[in-house]
């Protein structure tokens, strides 16, 4: 059996928060070791060029002896239950809950993960964003306005840029923007965020987190040491229980006092839906450029850090007017003989999906034409059924969860089951009117068909984007 060498950080996961770690530890002149438990992990060669020096163990954890290691730092990716581990682990949590017996710390080195190491070096206020889904849009909007207020600001974290090539990249920072998820949260002690927001809460990660209240519990570590928590006002789950910790909510109904919602407000243009802080009117709706009930509760999100941040409200609009979205998220990919074709191919669990589904539907003159399908992920497809029945026209499915999609469906509405999303898309063309809108939110993983939901989206807008060139080709000159 191999060992970690004495006074050594092990660092579990050679993925890019592993090199993140790798680059970190270097530049603060600590010794370290990292550990894979793949055989022959890809990006091997890679990282031994760039750390000759640093030992390396590929395999089972079980056969490492991690005892005298000082702290262990795992991957998001690692389940901190992975064999080898787990005894650390449970040790670790009852050190972090303020545990009385020092000696468990001497004892065995703390399990913990890259946001704890960045929490440890950042000097800069941290606003922190997690939930189940709009966490990158989310993150995106929020730094795109703290730009525009002319704030230093590092975007990036479970999103783009892992948060510890940020405190190198960005030393001059004064706000750092982090999308954190439920697996870097659950191994960071305290976050301490200036802001932190938990936007909502649905099924997914079960196969890690093993049930919704785990689950939910690492999300809610978001709240650990924060000066300020921002939670959804209608779903009571991201709701922390700390009773210390006083929070601000945003809604998409007309809000109470202190509360971010939508309301109905006369400017002198008649009376139409504007964002609004209590009885405050911000912006109206109709203004905003992301499209979508759901992407107005982003923006209320969005606005209500942004305004603890200091970042003016007239910032903020701006970036609101002109911000149209993250690709693959509810995308506008093009738009002919009045029929919308939009990219939501991030829609990946269900939460996702109706939050795409009632936050278009609800804005279309027509119908909705839902394409959806692939792997479903064990994930119960009936919350889809009532808000395809009310907003769309039919549901075609393919993929490896097709059948399953279907069974739920069938009998309620209008369902085609077909064997790929480019035969699903043929399909959408023929049935498509004017006024609808054609929505790739598939609520399932890519894995079955595509190499991931890039990929998938990829695909869809190559065939729409051919597909409006021929329609533009058949039209009299
Ligand atoms: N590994 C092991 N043992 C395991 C699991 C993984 O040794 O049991 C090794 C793999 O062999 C591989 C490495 O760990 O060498 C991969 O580590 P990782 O899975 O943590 O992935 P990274 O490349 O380090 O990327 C991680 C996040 N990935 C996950 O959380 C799964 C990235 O989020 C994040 O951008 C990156 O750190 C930088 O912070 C991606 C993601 O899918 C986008 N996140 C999930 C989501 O958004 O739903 C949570
Ligand atoms: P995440 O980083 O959490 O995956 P993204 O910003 O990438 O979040 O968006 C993922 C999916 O979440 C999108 O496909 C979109 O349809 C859906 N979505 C966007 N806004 C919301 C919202 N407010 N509530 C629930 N789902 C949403």
């Amino acid at each position: 059996m191999s060992r970690v060498p004495q006074g050594h950080t092990l660092i579990v996961g050679l993925g890019l928060s592993g090199r993140a770690i790798a680059r970190h530890l270097t530049r603060l002149g600590s010794p370290f070791m990292v550990a894979d438990t793949r055989s022959a992990p890809p990006g091997l060669e890679a990282f031994r060029a760039d750390h000759p020096k640093v030992p390396v163990h590929c395999g089972p954890l079980t056969d490492l002896d991690l005892c005298q290691a000082s702290e262990v730092v795992l991957s998001p990716g690692v389940d901190p239950c992975t064999p080898g581990l787990k005894t650390l682990w449970e040790r670790s949590r009852v050190a972090a809950d303020g545990s009385k017996d020092q000696g468990l710390k001497r004892r065995a080195p703390n399990i913990l993960g890259e946001i704890a190491l960045f929490v440890r070096q950042c000097k800069a206020p941290i606003a922190a964003i997690t939930g189940s889904n709009a966490k990158s849009t989310m993150t995106t909007l929020l730094g795109e306005m703290a730009s525009e207020a002319g704030l230093r600001v590092a975007v990036g974290g479970n999103l783009g840029t892992p948060a510890l090539d940020l405190l190198h990249d960005h030393p001059d920072a004064e706000l750092f923007v982090l999308e954190l998820s439920s697996f870097q949260l659950e191994t960071t002690p305290r976050l301490g965020a200036t802001t932190a927001a938990f936007l909502n809460l649905s099924e997914d990660h079960l196969d890690r987190h093993g049930d919704m209240s785990s689950y939910r519990a690492a999300k809610l570590g978001i709240f650990r040491g924060a000066a300020h928590a921002l939670v959804n006002g209608e779903d009571p789950l991201t709701w922390p229980q700390d009773a210390g910790l006083r929070c601000e909510r945003f809604t998409t109904q007309p809000p109470r006092a202190g509360e971010w919602g939508i309301a109905e407000h006369d400017d002198g243009a008649g009376a139409r839906p504007w964002l609004m802080r209590g009885a405050e009117p911000l912006m109206a709706v109709s203004e905003m450029r992301l499209p979508g009930r759901h992407n107005q509760a982003n923006a209320l999100a969005a606005m209500a850090m942004g305004h603890r941040l200091g970042v003016p409200l007239a910032a903020m609009r701006r970036v609101l007017m002109r911000f149209s979205g993250l690709p693959h998220r509810g995308e506008l990919v093009g738009d002919a003989q009045g029929v919308r074709w939009i990219n939501d191919s991030k829609g990946t669990n269900v939460g996702a999906t109706l939050a795409a589904i009632a936050g278009l539907g609800a804005t279309l003159e027509g119908k909705l034409i839902w394409l959806g399908g692939g792997q479903g992920k064990g994930a119960d497809f009936s919350p889809l059924k009532v808000p395809l029945q009310q907003y769309a026209r039919e549901a075609i499915v393919f993929g490896a969860d097709a059948p399953r999609l279907a069974s739920v469906l069938e009998g309620s509405m209008p369902v085609t089951r077909t064997q790929d999303m480019q035969q699903a898309l043929e399909r959408a063309a023929t049935i498509a009117r004017p006024g609808d809108c054609v929505l790739l939110s598939p609520a399932c993983a890519s894995l079955d068909q595509f190499v991931d939901y890039l990929a998938r989206g990829e695909a869809f807008r190559a065939w729409v984007v051919r597909h409006i060139a021929v329609l533009a080709d058949q039209e009299p000159s």
